[in-house]
């Protein structure tokens, strides 16, 4: 690579065979045997030996292909880049969610995934989901649309909300999900059904593909979000939060431009972003 910042196209080929050696790690060792290493915020948010790996191998990697960018991941937060202390680095920064659904990743639920994104000064250009049990992947690059299987995605054209399939998940503070549970038992009438699938990354993707409608979730962190909201808008949903707010910790909202005012609006409503 010159000195120059790297293309979107660029890093996104870097991400995606990251992400592929890295979702290899973790189909093997959850096939050789997964259990619970650690908890974090809570007694049920687990972290397992599988996503502190797959992490690691993410950050030695990134650090041979590009010792001045620096990381964020969900098992070790921020690595800085290589460069000088205070050094401005690259000006690229990777996001990763080693392994995104880790309960269902210790079940066995086949609905987990390597989250891998790029961002340039702060705006995410590039990123990869790997769906580590089935290995179907999403790819994005800001400007170059949404790609499954070599197809362009296209999200759902559904306008009226009483007909969407929509997505959602729940913390892992007991309060905060029932919180979180009654904004769905306040939306469920005015929609076709829930899902609850359990991996934000993987349900930003489904809804970038229409496999369902529209998806929000409460209490996001950046890795959870940045490759799928990447996807997600390049196949022409509309990803924010309430209110004109930028989609973040208190709502991500993913919807066709049709769905998201009714959505917004019973969300906002049903204080989706309050609670604890
Ligand atoms: C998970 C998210 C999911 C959410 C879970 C959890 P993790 O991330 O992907 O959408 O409902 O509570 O935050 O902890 O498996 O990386």
């Amino acid at each position: 690579m010159t000195g120059s910042t790297p293309t979107p196209q660029e890093l996104l080929a870097i991400a995606m065979d990251v992400a592929r050696e890295a979702a290899d790690t973790a189909y093997r060792m959850r096939a050789a045997g997964v259990e619970v290493a650690a908890t974090k915020s809570t007694i049920t948010d687990v972290v397992t030996a599988a996503d502190r790996a797959v992490e690691r191998q993410v950050l030695d990697a990134l650090a041979t292909i590009r010792p001045d960018d620096s990381v964020l991941g969900e098992e070790y937060g921020e690595e800085p880049g290589a460069g000088a202390p205070g050094a401005t680095g690259s000006g690229v920064r990777w996001i990763v969610d080693p392994i995104d659904g880790t309960v269902n990743y210790l079940y066995g639920l086949a609905h987990s995934a390597v989250s891998l994104a790029a961002e340039v000064d702060g705006v995410v250009v590039a990123g990869v989901v790997r769906n580590v049990f089935t290995g179907e992947e999403w790819t994005a690059t800001l400007g170059g649309g949404a790609w499954r299987a070599g197809q362009r995605l296209r999200c759902s054209t559904e306008t009226d909300l009483g007909q969407a399939l929509v997505a959602t998940g729940f913390g892992y503070d007991a309060a905060r999900r029932s919180h979180q549970a009654r904004v769905v038992a306040g939306l469920i009438a005015h929609v076709r059904d829930i899902r609850r699938l359990g991996a934000a990354a993987l349900d930003l993707c489904l809804a970038a593909e229409g496999r369902v409608d529209a998806y929000f979730e409460k209490g996001l962190a950046a890795w959870d979000q940045a490759a799928g909201g990447l996807v997600a808008s390049e196949a022409g949903l509309r990803v924010a939060g309430l209110r004109g707010l930028p989609a973040g910790p208190d709502l991500v909202i993913a919807a066709p431009e049709a769905l998201f005012a009714p959505l917004h609006d019973r969300l906002d409503d049903l204080d989706a972003a309050g609670g604890p």
